[in-house]
């Protein structure tokens, strides 16, 4: 075995720092709280009894641990899942690491402070302060009085429609690796005359030169049956490059969705240091003038923008809630979900690789205003990209890279004079360059509207609109026009293909009417039927996705009460109407055109 790791999930000791004395203190040595909180968990609605329901500013987490001590030739590495959004790391008193980019997982070695074993103390300081230069982009309420935006005030302030969650989210492992080893693995597959073609792509540390064995078996044998022989490259200057062809290869899909087992071995002066295992699945993705095509076949997306939320946990990983939301993507007849608005926990890219339903994986660059960008917010974006290609870049199920959400939510004119463009143009240019494989978008809105340059950026026109609710408010028929009108133009603009990212209703459970009510079940159930109908009757679109999974908690304002409730599922995961509508129509009509 060249890897182990121990899991540091539980309850970890937990104290606010309102006004930041905790380093000067020196809580990062040690600190007394009699409060715990969970991990993965938001702090929020844990701890809301004790006010800290809309805390936004640090917080500090320690956990005392055994760790056994490394062997010779082993490195220690302290990984956190997600903690969001800033954060800094300590073990027994030493700083091991900072991370910026909440909802990506960080690194932290921690060879030199605990390797020889014994015991440990973690302390993580977590702060869900963002700011003009931070991806996504914060704001605070006095910024709303100085743009006169008093009645779009949220509390907590947030420059998007959910919640601000603060926490550590995801799991935190300590690991155990080889110090010569496999450190990133990159496959691409592409297809030729029914076979495979899987080019592997590594990088090793502390290896110099030696040879890659990589071999290939199915996911579901044991690991002594059906693998092949080891297809042998060599390292050299730390990186390896191996081409593996798949004669007769079983593709992945949504409707079979078959994975290898990818066992990389590092061979170094004739022993093997490393040997590490991913499941991969084979498959192609392309766009050919308004169609999609996987592995060659159009397939047309059906499904949600979901979010991470859930009652108490809040944006903490639940395991139990990932499956059940699987198993109501399967039920109601969806084959895909885009992560809005930023990088879901790895768990649910590994599950959606098993279940096949495919990814729009997104950056969580949402509702930027270019009033605000700065130098920092392009440099923090571009390295948003860079971390979510190189986090998730192996997975079959992710097929579209979206690169941020809803430009210019704020309608301001000066992102039309050119610096909306070249913003863009960068980040765009900097996700092809790491990925040249798949398609790339970044979801427009109404006020970014026709001329918005991620249009002309984007290889899917990614459209979210509200006729019906924001715009001609319990008005359907009218909002499906200008809907149509729409479409019409932009599609006539671009001439690429387009894809509704974002339509629908807030709903209220248990509300009725026989006429067009806005909030009612049947309205949400209407208003959604409608917009799909419409999106097929163009041969343009390539697919729906309704806006939201579940109902999920935002910041309080006067047009939320307390949540999103544009939920086709309610927080707790009960169906609305519109869920069995959506089941009809999903399920009856054929995904491919
Ligand atoms: C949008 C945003 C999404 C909001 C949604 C809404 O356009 O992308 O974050 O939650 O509208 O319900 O207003």
């Amino acid at each position: 075995m060249y890897r182990r790791n121990v899991d540091l999930s539980g309850l970890w000791m937990f104290k606010t720092d309102a006004s930041g004395v905790g380093e000067s203190e020196n809580w990062q040595s040690g600190f007394d709280s009699a409060t715990e909180v969970a991990v993965p968990g938001s702090w929020n609605e844990q701890l809301a009894e004790s006010g800290l329901m809309n805390y936004v500013g640090a917080a500090w987490y320690m956990k005392t641990v055994y760790l056994q001590p490394a062997h010779e030739g082993e490195a220690m590495v302290l990984r956190i899942g997600s903690a969001d959004f800033l954060s800094k790391v300590w073990v027994n008193g030493i700083c091991v690491g900072e991370n910026t980019a909440g909802f990506l997982p960080f690194e932290c070695d921690i060879t030199g402070v605990a390797s020889r074993g014994g015991t440990a103390r973690i302390v993580i300081r977590v702060s869900n302060e963002l700011s003009n230069d931070t991806i996504p982009q914060g704001i605070t309420s006095a910024q709303y009085e100085i743009e006169n935006r008093l009645r779009e005030e949220t509390f907590p302030p947030a420059r998007f429609d959910f919640f601000p969650f603060g926490g550590i989210h995801r799991p935190v492992r300590v690991l155990t690796v080889p110090v010569s080893r496999l450190d990133r693995v990159s496959v691409e597959t592409t297809r030729s005359d029914g076979g495979g073609i899987v080019t592997v792509s590594c990088r090793t540390t502390h290896v110099g030169s030696g040879e890659l064995r990589a071999r290939l078996r199915d996911a579901g044998a044991a690991a002594e049956e059906g693998a092949s022989a080891p297809v042998v490259g060599s390292i050299s200057a730390d990186a390896a490059v191996i081409r593996i062809i798949v004669p007769d290869c079983r593709c992945w899909s949504p409707e079979d969705p078959f994975l290898y087992t990818l066992t990389l071995e590092v061979v170094k002066d004739g022993l093997v240091v490393d040997e590490y295992s991913l499941e991969i699945g084979i498959r192609e993705v392309r766009i050919d003038g308004n169609r999609l095509l996987l592995n060659g076949k159009e397939i047309r997306l059906t499904g949600f923008g979901k979010h991470e939320d859930g009652a108490i946990t809040g944006k903490g990983l639940s395991l139990p809630l990932m499956v059940k939301d699987f198993e109501l993507l399967k039920w109601i007849g969806a084959n895909s979900f885009r992560t809005s608005h930023y990088p879901y926990a790895e768990e649910f890219m590994f599950y959606a690789d098993k279940k096949g339903i495919l990814v729009i994986d997104e950056v969580p660059a949402v509702s930027l205003d270019h009033r605000h960008t700065t130098d920092r917010t392009l440099a923090a974006h571009k390295e948003y990209i860079a971390r979510l290609i190189e986090r998730d870049r192996n997975h079959p199920s992710v097929i579209i890279w979206s690169l941020g959400n809803e430009p210019n939510l704020v309608g301001a004119e000066n992102y039309f004079d050119g610096r909306g463009k070249a913003y863009w143009e960068e980040v765009f240019a900097c996700a092809r360059e790491l990925d040249p494989l798949r398609p790339m978008v970044v979801p427009n809105c109404l006020r970014g509207g026709i001329h918005d340059p991620v249009l002309a950026l984007s290889d899917i026109l990614c459209i979210n609109r509200y006729y019906g609710w924001y715009e001609y408010p319990g008005q359907l028929a009218r909002g499906i026009e200008a809907l149509g009108e729409e479409m019409d133009a932009i599609h006539a603009k671009y001439q690429k293909p387009l894809m509704l990212t974002e339509f629908g209703a807030d709903t209220i459970a248990g509300f009725h009417s026989i006429t067009d009510q806005m909030f009612t079940e049947e309205y949400q159930s209407r208003l959604l039927g409608a917009y799909i109908a419409l999106a097929r009757s163009k041969q343009y679109t390539i697919g729906e996705h309704v806006w939201n999974f579940a109902d999920f908690r935002t910041p309080q304002n006067m047009r939320r009460v307390m949540f999103n409730l544009k939920g086709v599922f309610t927080r707790s995961r009960d169906p609305k109407m519109a869920a069995f509508t959506l089941r009809d129509l999903w399920t009856s009509s054929p995904k491919e055109k």
